[in-house]
């Protein structure tokens, strides 16, 4: 298997998931301007999507999509998925929700934007958050053990730090979490971010 990253893109929440697994896997870096392999290669190449996270299976399958796989992960690895008859679908709801809510606010803070752009996503992403902890009295969104989704509302938590936007405090408890777990923090010194 092979993962095709960026530092501190969404697709660390994929490589966390890897290394929370434990399974072997190999990994490049994508420069997201150039597309540029770390080995010299061009993404577009892997896939025409141009983008990251894309993981190459063993049978050379290509996953793209962080939903998809994230959902695949979890169905292989089921620890880091929902427990109970309803427990896939909670987690792709989260998954749905910090991709396509949480992560699109992020853009005007990541894109070239007018002041008034980043001050309402700043509100949008704090409105996300709040959401997110009401009712939070677990560890992680779904108990005592995070899941794909953790993983990647982690790394919506760590965008919201770097560009110094609140978060209410549940959020800062599981994203304290998060980095003390050996497998963040491996996977966090593999993306060059400790
Ligand atoms: N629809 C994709 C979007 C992934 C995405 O936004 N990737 C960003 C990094 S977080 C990226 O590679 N951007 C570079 C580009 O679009 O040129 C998904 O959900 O996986």
């Amino acid at each position: 298997m092979k993962l095709y990253y960026a530092p501190l893109a969404c697709s660390l929440a994929d490589h966390i998931a890897l290394l929370e697994a434990g399974v072997s896997f190999e990994s490049e870096r994508v420069d997201l301007k150039t597309k540029r392999t770390a080995s010299g290669g061009d993404l577009h190449d892997v896939t025409p999507k141009g983008y990251v996270p894309v993981l190459v299976l063993d049978d050379s399958e290509i996953l793209t999509e962080n939903i998809a796989i994230l959902d695949w992960l979890a169905s292989q690895h089921p620890q880091l998925g929902g427990n109970g008859p309803l427990g896939r679908t909670r987690v792709l709801e989260a998954l749905a929700f910090i991709s396509t809510e949480l992560h699109r606010s992020f853009k005007p803070m990541w894109h070239a934007s007018s002041d008034a752009d980043r001050a309402k996503a700043t509100r949008i992403i704090g409105d996300h958050f709040d959401f997110l902890s009401q009712g939070l009295t677990t560890d992680y969104l779904f108990g005592e053990n995070p899941s794909v989704a953790d993983f990647y509302l982690f790394v919506m938590l760590l965008w919201a730090e770097k560009f110094a936007i609140p978060v209410p405090p549940q959020m800062v408890g599981l994203r304290a979490r998060m980095k003390a777990r050996p497998a963040v923090r491996r996977a966090m010194e593999r993306e060059g971010l400790i």
